[in-house]
C-alpha cells in the first residue's frame, strides 16, 4: 500500500548562513522529494519557543530557540512516500558527530545545536508542525 506522506523541514540558521540552502534542497530533490511548500523567513524568539515547547524542560531550551530565530530559515513542506521516516534517515542523527556517511548532518552540521536541519518526528507532529508555518 502506497503511504505518501508530508513533513515539516526546517534547513537552520548555520545552513542558511553559509548558503547552503540550496544544496541542501538539492538533496531532497535527488533522493525523491517534491518540495511542495517553501518560505524564507526568520522567526522571533517567542516563535521558536512555541515550535520547540516540546523540550521547554530540557537544559538546552533557552538557547536552542535563541539560535533557531538568531537569523533566516528555510522552511518547507516535503513529500514522498514515507517521507517522515526518510527525511530522518536523509538527515542523520542529532549529533552531527554521530551521523552516517552521506547524510545531511554529517555533511553540513558543525554541532549539537547547529546541525544545520529540522524534520518531524511523527505523523502527528508533522501535521502540527507543516501548519505551524502554513496554516492560511
Ligand atoms: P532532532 O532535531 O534530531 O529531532 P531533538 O531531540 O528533537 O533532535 O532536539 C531538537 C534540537 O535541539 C536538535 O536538533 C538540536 O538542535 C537541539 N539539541 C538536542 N539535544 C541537544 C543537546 O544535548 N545540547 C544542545 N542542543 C541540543
Ligand atoms: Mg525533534
Amino acid at each position: 500500500m502506497s503511504n505518501i506522506e508530508r513533513t515539516l523541514s526546517i534547513i537552520k540558521p548555520d545552513a542558511v548562513e553559509r548558503s547552503l540552502d540550496g544544496q541542501i534542497k538539492q538533496i531532497f530533490l535527488s533522493n525523491g522529494f517534491t518540495i511542495v511548500q517553501e518560505r524564507k523567513i526568520q522567526i522571533e524568539k517567542s516563535e521558536a519557543e512555541k515550535f520547540y515547547k516540546v523540550h521547554e524542560t530540557k537544559p538546552f531550551y533557552n538557547d536552542l530557540c535563541t539560535y533557531l530565530s538568531s537569523g533566516p530559515i528555510v522552511v518547507m513542506v516535503l513529500e514522498k512516500e514515507n517521507a517522515i521516516l526518510a527525511n530522518r534517515e536523509l538527515m542523520g542523527s542529532t549529533n552531527p558527530k554521530d551521523a552516517k556517511e552521506n547524510t545531511i548532518r554529517k555533511k553540513f552540521g558543525l554541532s549539537i545545536d547547529k546541525n544545520s536541519v529540522h524534520g518531524s518526528d511523527s505523523p502527528e507532529n508533522a501535521k502540527i508542525e507543516i501548519d505551524f508555518f502554513f496554516k492560511a
